[in-house]
Parts: structure tokens; C-alpha cells; sequence
């Protein structure tokens, strides 16, 4: 009989549901004080190089099939790209549960995310970029698929925790639009109200995660030949029960 010495491929995931296992209270813990501190926590190599090579196929398909422009896929159209089983997978979900008690002291609600796969190429690059914002959710995942390696790659950016989880969905809404504004943005993109901006230099395959909901932040210009793709796991909207919230139908 002959028999062949394949190595079995590994299962998908196998990387990051190793790391996401191993994590103790106290590195949650440490995770939660690092965001607290630097804005952002960074997990190098959270993706395996396989897990990362079937994302970064399935990215250029979406644009190839999106005619060479910047897409956005939402959850159900995530099937086959490995971010619909990285969300649907428990260890990973109890990460955000656990980073929320852990921040917040508060039992953590259903982790459901609203989850999207960001890719920016083509001409419409522009009017993605520079868009500074706070996210509707309170943790913010973000693993970055593909990354352009030179020219304009589109560093994020991020003013890290500039407030805090607002009471009702009446402030949360007062801040966004002092935030949305053309005089703010222009403000912020020439920096020139001196705050400083942290600036980071994305690696794809490993895992960034910071307050989304409160920190400013967003993704500097990539040149329009280039493809910039992230993958964002937003969890726990604070106003998800607010009334006016539902009556505006707004996310
Ligand atoms: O792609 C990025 O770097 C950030 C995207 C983001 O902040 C968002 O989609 O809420
Ligand atoms: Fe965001």
C-alpha cells in the first residue's frame, strides 16, 4: 500500500481560536487597560497565513465582481470568506463579551455583531477616506485582509477615547453631528486644532481592537490602483433600546 506524507491541512482558524483559548481574566483584563491607555490594542498574527490567503482571494473576487470599484459586504455575504465562521465562532465572541465586563462592569449583552467587510479601490477611494467618526458600537474589531505596501496605504487614525457612553441616544446623536460636520472634518484632517492624532500602520492577518464607539477615528487616502481591505466586528450597541432610535430607523 502506498501511503502519501501529506500534512493534513489544518482546520480553519486554528491560530486564532488557540490564542482567543488561552486567554485568561487577567490578559482580558490587560487587553481592556491597553485600549484604555493607547487608544488600540494590537494581537500580531492572529490569522494563520492560509486563513489569510482564503480572505485575501475571496477580496479580489468581490472587486473583480464589484467591476473594480470599493465594496462593502455585509454579514450574509461574507459565506466561504472564513469572517462568517470568525463571527459565528464562540471563542472569539467571548472575547467582546468578556472585554465589555471587563471595561464597563456591566453583564455583557448577546454578542451579535454588525459585521462588514470594507474594500476600497478604484476611484471611489477617496470619498471613503478621511471620514472621521465614532461607530454606533461600543467595541470595535478590526483585522485588516489586504494593506497596500507602499504609496498611500491608508493608515488608520484614531483620537482615542474622547467620551463616554452617553446616557440616552439624544447625546450620542449631538456628538456625531458636531463630529459630521464639513468645518470639524476639515479641522481634523489638517489636524489644526493640535490634537494628536495616533497613527497606525496596519499589518494584514493580525487583530486591532479599540472603543469604536468612543474614540474618533478613521482611514487615511489609498491610491486608487491599490486595494485597502479591512474587516470590521462591531458589538453592543448602547441605544439599541432607545425609542427615538427606532422611531428615526437610524443604525
Ligand atoms: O477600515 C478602517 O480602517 C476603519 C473602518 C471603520 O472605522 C468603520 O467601518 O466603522
Ligand atoms: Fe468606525
Amino acid at each position: 500500500m502506498f501511503s502519501f506524507d501529506v500534512e493534513p491541512a489544518m482546520p480553519h482558524l486554528t491560530s486564532a481560536k488557540r490564542w482567543l483559548s488561552a486567554l485568561s481574566d487577567s490578559d482580558v483584563h490587560g487587553i481592556a487597560q491597553k485600549i484604555d491607555k493607547d487608544g488600540i490594542y494590537c494581537a500580531p498574527d492572529f490569522l494563520s497565513a492560509d486563513d489569510l490567503g482564503r480572505l485575501q482571494d475571496f477580496v479580489a473576487a468581490a472587486i473583480a465582481l464589484g467591476g473594480n470599484q470599493s465594496v462593502s459586504l455585509a454579514s450574509n455575504q461574507l459565506g466561504g470568506s472564513g469572517l462568517d465562521e470568525l463571527g459565528n465562532c464562540d471563542e472569539f465572541k467571548a472575547l467582546f463579551s468578556r472585554l465589555y465586563f471587563s471595561s464597563l462592569g456591566r453583564q455583557a449583552p448577546e454578542v451579535k455583531f454588525y459585521q462588514i467587510l470594507r474594500c476600497l479601490t478604484g476611484r471611489s477611494v477617496a470619498k471613503h477616506s478621511l471620514m472621521f467618526h465614532y461607530d454606533s458600537y461600543v467595541i470595535t474589531a478590526l483585522v485588516p485582509v489586504q494593506i497596500p505596501q507602499s504609496g498611500k496605504r491608508g493608515d488608520f487614525l484614531i483620537i482615542p477615547n474622547t467620551r463616554k457612553i452617553r446616557s440616552t441616544y439624544v447625546l450620542n446623536l449631538a456628538d456625531k453631528a458636531i463630529l459630521d460636520n464639513v468645518l470639524m472634518q476639515r479641522l481634523l484632517r489638517r489636524r489644526a486644532d493640535g490634537v494628536k492624532i495616533n497613527r497606525i500602520s496596519m499589518v494584514p492577518g493580525n487583530l486591532y481592537l479599540f472603543w469604536g464607539y468612543r474614540s474618533i477615528h478613521t482611514n487615511e487616502p489609498v491610491d486608487e490602483d491599490a486595494v485597502r481591505a479591512t474587516a470590521l466586528f462591531h458589538y453592543a450597541d448602547p441605544h439599541a433600546d432607545s425609542f427615538l432610535k427606532r422611531r428615526l430607523r437610524l443604525r
